[in-house]
C-alpha cells in the first residue's frame, strides 16, 4: 500500500493531497510522519521535508515529483493536458504556483511572528510574491479553473499557494495582492467552491488554527527551540 507522509498545514503536501482526492485514489493512506522535525527524520529522509510518498518502503520526496509520478502510475482521470502543448501550459502554471509564489511564501512565513521580523527579508520575498501574482493574473484561466477549463495539476499547485498568500502574507505587514489582481481574485473565489479544493482548504485552515494556538500558548516557540538544539547536537561531529 502507498502512503503519503503529510501534514494539514503543509502546503506542499496539500498540493499532492488535492491531486489524490481529485483522482479518487483511496488506496493511498495519508499520515503525519513520526519523528517529523527531528534529527531522526533528517537521517531517514535527507531533504528532511514533507510530503514523502512511501511506495512499499521506497521513499520519494518532493511534491512535484510525487505529483508527476502519480499521474504516470494512475493516468485516469488525467490532470494533465490532452495534447503536449496543453500539458506544458499546465506545468507552467503549476511552476508559477510552486516556485514563484509558494517557495517565496514558505520562506516568508516565519516573518509573520512579529518579534523575529526582518524587513529586508519581507521586502525581498514579499516583492517577489506581489510580482508573481501580477504575472499569474495575465496567465490564469477566466472560467474558474487555472487553465484548460477543468481541474488540473495547475489547480492543485495554485490552491495551497494562494491559501498561503491570503492567510500568511498580511501577517508580515504586506497587503494581500490577490485583491488587486482581478483575474486571480475571480479564480480564487470560484476554485474554493469546488469539491477537492474545498476539502484541501478545510485541512489547511485546520492546520493553521492549530499552529496559531501553539504560537499563542507558547508551545510552538519551545518546540522550535528544542528542534534546533537537537539538530545542532546531532550535527556536532
Ligand atoms: N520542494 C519541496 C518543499 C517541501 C517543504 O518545504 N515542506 C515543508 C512543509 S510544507 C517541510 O517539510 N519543512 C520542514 C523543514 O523545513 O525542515 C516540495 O515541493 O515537496
Amino acid at each position: 500500500m502507498m502512503k503519503l507522509y503529510s501534514g494539514d498545514l503543509s502546503p506542499y503536501s496539500a498540493r499532492v493531497r488535492m491531486q489524490i482526492y481529485a483522482k479518487g485514489l483511496s488506496e493511498i493512506a495519508i499520515e503525519r510522519p513520526a519523528h517529523f522535525g527531528t534529527p531522526k527524520f533528517r537521517q531517514d529522509f535527507p531533504i528532511g521535508r514533507i510530503p514523502v510518498l512511501d511506495v512499499d518502503g521506497d521513499m520519494m520526496p518532493e511534491s512535484e515529483v510525487i505529483a508527476e509520478y502519480l499521474e504516470e502510475i494512475f493516468p485516469t482521470p488525467s490532470m494533465l493536458g490532452t495534447i503536449p502543448r496543453e500539458t506544458a501550459h499546465i506545468r507552467t502554471i503549476a511552476r508559477v504556483g510552486d516556485i514563484y509564489i509558494l517557495n517565496n511564501m514558505f520562506m516568508l512565513s516565519a516573518q509573520s511572528r512579529a518579534e523575529t521580523r526582518n524587513q529586508g527579508i519581507i521586502d525581498l520575498l514579499g516583492g517577489q510574491v506581489v510580482r508573481n501574482i501580477k504575472a499569474l493574473d495575465r496567465m490564469i484561466g477566466r472560467d474558474g479553473f487555472a487553465c484548460c477549463g477543468r481541474l488540473t495539476m495547475a489547480d492543485c499547485a495554485l490552491v495551497p499557494a494562494l491559501f498561503m498568500v491570503e492567510n500568511v502574507l498580511p501577517a508580515t505587514g504586506l497587503e494581500d495582492p490577490i485583491k488587486k489582481a482581478g483575474n486571480v481574485a475571480a479564480y480564487w473565489t470560484a476554485i474554493q467552491k469546488t469539491e477537492h479544493a474545498a476539502r484541501t482548504l478545510v485541512e489547511l485552515h485546520r492546520g493553521l488554527e492549530e499552529r496559531r494556538e501553539l504560537i499563542r500558548n507558547g508551545t510552538f516557540a519551545k518546540m522550535m527551540a528544542k528542534a534546533a538544539a537537537d539538530m545542532a547536537e546531532a550535527e556536532k561531529d
